[in-house]
């Protein structure tokens, strides 16, 4: 959302690896979690850190004064949507994900009742989403706002981060050819630009797109961040 593309620095963590409870990244977010940010040129001119996905795209379209609503009913729609994502779809998907892709292969009867328990209720949030697509461009009306980009990539990664599993599809398992809306809407998304260049952050074998076009990170920047999540971490990236 930077103007200037070369004023970003993007640092892969490797969740699998534990990268995620390492001091450095700790500082920037105490809960260990991805993602987590820090902006040099946080309030006052000085750093601040951030964390939890809502917190980071709120500070965000706020700074920048792009991709939320002016209009204060707008922007309610918008932050009903984003609160949505973080009680329900993040925590509920996130949850079905781990026992369909994840959980133990030998514990068949705990894995087969978190998949149809968190399954149902991904089912349950899509029906709601698709419902509420009907008609509609973007998730607040005809705007694509930090909803749309917050609830996008835990209906993607039931595509592909937790796609196959022991021969099963998950997107077929979930019968999610049956939201039409939700499909329209996330293939719309999908094909926005940004978005398909952010998506080849974490892809395997592709470069790194955001840096291509620029002349690189400044020193001051990128001393900063590694002065914070240390120097190993950069490497990865
Ligand atoms: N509510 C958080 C959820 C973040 C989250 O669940 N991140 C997962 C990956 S999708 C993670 O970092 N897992 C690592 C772990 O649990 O150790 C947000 O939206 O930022």
């Amino acid at each position: 959302m930077a103007s200037n593309r070369s004023d970003r620095l993007i640092l892969v963590i490797k969740i699998g690896g534990g990268d995620q409870f390492t001091s450095g990244f700790v500082e920037v977010n105490p809960n260990s979690k991805i993602p987590a940010a820090l902006d040099k040129d946080g309030p006052g001119g000085s750093p601040i850190r951030l964390f939890e996905s809502a917190s980071i795209v709120l500070y965000l379209a706020e700074k920048y004064k792009r991709f939320i609503p002016d209009d204060f009913r707008l922007k309610t729609e918008a932050m009903n949507w984003i609160f949505w994502q973080m009680g329900g779809q993040g925590p509920m998907t996130g949850n079905f994900g781990h026992f369909m892709a994840f959980a133990p292969a030998d514990k068949i009867e705990a894995r087969n009742y978190g998949v149809s328990r968190y399954g149902m209720e991904v089912q349950r949030l899509c029906s709601v989403l698709d419902r509420h697509l009907d008609g509609k461009h973007y998730i607040v009306g005809e705007e694509y706002t930090i909803a749309d980009m917050i609830i996008f990539p835990w209906y993607h990664a039931i595509h592909t981060v937790y796609k196959q599993t022991l021969g099963i599809d998950a997107a077929e398992f979930l019968s999610l050819d049956n939201y039409s809306n939700l499909n329209a809407w996330a293939s719309r998304v999908f094909n926005r630009p940004a978005v398909k260049r952010g998506l080849t952050v974490c892809t395997k074998g592709v470069g790194k797109p955001w840096l291509e076009d620029d002349a690189g990170v400044d020193a001051g920047t990128k001393g900063l961040i590694e002065s914070i999540v240390g120097d190993s971490k950069s490497s990865k990236s």
